[in-house]
């Protein structure tokens, strides 16, 4: 799809740009994570012959809305007619992924379906979820600056070699860190979990 010349040329000019927005928007942890997760997304493309273009400006793009205070998150969410679930108004960072896909399509002009949906599942996840949507929440959960959780080499070599597996190894640990935390727990995590523990 981006074979051409002038493809190529369009997409390096977007992530370029994209890229300088993301060194404004984010503080230094975040931006470095975030490019952390552009590079890891697109050798998961490579792997999985997906568009390595693509999946590195989603990665790019998956926090934007990382760094708004929570207080502006609601706010936005309220001024753009983004729904608030109660889980979400809980827990306002939960909200950084729809807002950000969002402001991905309104803000950083982003058309392509597939990037915008990723970026909208990628902290919950969601039930049978695209090769993108997959890449992004796997890359988000094993880029190199990520602290080290549990399984994680188990959880990296996963993600080259099954990638449905690792989804389920992933929700396995976000679900039992969430239920530790006694944190809420979101519906459709719930649901992707399910989904992929039937799958496997
Ligand atoms: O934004 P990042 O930190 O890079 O990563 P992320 O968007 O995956 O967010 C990670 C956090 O989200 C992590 O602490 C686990 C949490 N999370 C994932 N699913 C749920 C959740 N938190 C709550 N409260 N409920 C969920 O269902
Ligand atoms: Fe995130
Ligand atoms: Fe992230």
């Amino acid at each position: 799809m981006n074979n051409s010349p002038e493809m190529r040329k369009e997409f390096e000019h977007k992530i370029a740009e994209i890229t300088k927005c993301m060194k404004k928007k984010l503080d230094d942890k975040r931006y470095l994570h975030t490019l952390s997760v552009a590079y890891t997304a697109g050798c998961m493309a490579m792997r999985y012959g997906y568009d390595p273009y693509k999946a590195y400006l989603a990665g790019l793009l998956h926090d934007n809305a990382k760094c708004i205070t929570h207080g502006k998150k609601l706010s936005l969410c309220a001024k753009f007619g983004l729904e608030i679930s109660p889980v979400e108004r809980e827990n306002p960072d939960l909200l950084h992924a729809r807002l950000g896909s969002f402001l991905a399509r309104e803000k950083y002009e982003v058309e392509d379906e597939d990037i915008i949906s990723a970026i909208a599942y990628h902290t919950t996840g969601k039930p049978d979820m695209t090769m993108l949507e997959k890449i992004i929440y796997i890359s988000d959960y094993i880029e190199i600056h990520r602290k080290p959780l549990p399984n994680m080499e188990e959880i990296r070599t996963l993600a080259f070699s099954d990638i449905d597996a690792c989804m389920l190894r992933i929700l396995e640990s976000t679900i039992t860190y969430l239920t530790e935390k006694k944190a809420d727990i979101d519906e459709i995590t719930l649901e992707t979990y399910d989904f992929y523990k039937k799958l496997l």
